[in-house]
């Protein structure tokens, strides 16, 4: 079965579930335009947000959506719960280990797709049932792993033998072709999506994101704290100072908190944590969101075209 079929979409592109950016309306966006919409609930402090998240989206589309738990945040245990009680079709997790969800998500009949950062976690995703994985490389925005999703990819379809989606470098026809040479069955993109008309974050971000060359981008937290791949400013300057001073990792992660809510809700590019993929310099246009996805699906098609002619 093909990942169209198992999620109920038209396109096998899933959004990033970005903490404090996918919101219920930003998610219903994305299913409408024919992707997997999903909500990100990584920056979601309240089960009151959470609930009104879910319920906005969908009134919002009758097409499946996903809703994403973010592992870190305090919580993912209380929204683990609250994605049995809404019946949300698909979950997808970041930032660690699901294990102790999967029965109780599989029993209700919830699709689960971790986002795995190495093969060993993917089999032992695969082990516990899980329907699919997304493999996301370094390569993405935000909290990452190290390995690239050139080197990743492959590894994890070679591991398991349930559908591998691809994360991490994906914005246009070219790379989903890549990928899906690599043996993934479909991709998931958060960069390509900051730049949607509908994206709720501020008019300062995406215009810094649609300015951004890859360049622009760097790592926090590589040698002290949690790994985040955002643009270059202030703020990632005096993080990656205090790293190398030797700051504690509470510390940095003190130094950092409400960074992406300044950035994502005040605008504020110099303080704020701005965070974005490598692809980031390809992604240079402010358009509707389903320009974004049949752009990339029909790149796709028009690149696997021109690569049978060869
Ligand atoms: O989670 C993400 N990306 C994120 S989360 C986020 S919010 C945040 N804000 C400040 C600090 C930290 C996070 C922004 N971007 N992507 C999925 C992802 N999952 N990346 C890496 C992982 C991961 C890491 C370890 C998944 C599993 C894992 O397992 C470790 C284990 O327990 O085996």
């Amino acid at each position: 079965m093909n990942l169209q079929n198992i999620f109920g979409t038209k396109y096998p592109i899933i959004q990033g579930g970005m903490a404090n950016i996918a919101t219920g309306e930003f998610a219903a966006a994305v299913s409408n335009a024919g992707g997997l919409g999903t909500i990100g609930t990584g920056g979601m402090k309240t089960e009151e947000e959470v609930r009104k998240n879910i319920e906005a989206c969908k009134n919002l589309t009758d097409k499946p959506f996903a809703v994403n738990i973010m592992l870190l945040n305090p919580n993912a245990d209380e929204v683990a719960e609250l994605v049995i009680e809404y019946k949300v079709p698909i979950v997808t997790t970041g930032a660690g280990n699901p294990a102790k969800y999967i029965d109780k998500w599989k029993e209700n009949g919830i699709k689960i797709f971790p986002v795995v950062p190495t093969s060993s976690l993917a089999i032992r995703m695969e082990r516990l049932g899980v329907d699919g994985v997304i493999a996301e490389g370094t390569e993405a925005g935000g909290h990452i792993g190290d390995i690239s999703t050139m080197a990743l990819v492959p590894q994890v379809c070679d591991a398991v033998n349930i559908p591998v989606i691809a994360a991490g470098g994906i914005a246009d026809g070219r790379q989903m072709l890549a990928v899906k040479a690599l043996g993934a069955e479909g991709v998931q993109i958060g960069t390509s999506l900051l730049v949607a008309e509908e994206c709720p974050i501020h008019q300062n971000f995406k215009e810094k994101v649609a300015k951004a060359k890859s360049t622009n981008i760097v790592v926090t937290g590589r040698i002290g704290g949690i790994p985040v791949r955002l643009i270059k400013n202030k703020m990632s300057n005096e993080y990656i100072k205090k790293e190398k001073e030797g700051w504690e990792k509470e510390q940095l992660e003190i130094f950092t908190l409400g960074g992406l809510k300044k950035a994502v809700i005040d605008g504020d590019v110099e303080n704020g944590s701005l965070m974005a993929g490598q692809v980031v310099g390809q992604v240079n246009e402010i358009r509707p969101v389903k320009e974004i996805l049949d752009g990339l699906y029909n790149g796709y098609l028009k690149e696997l075209e021109k690569i049978k002619c060869l």
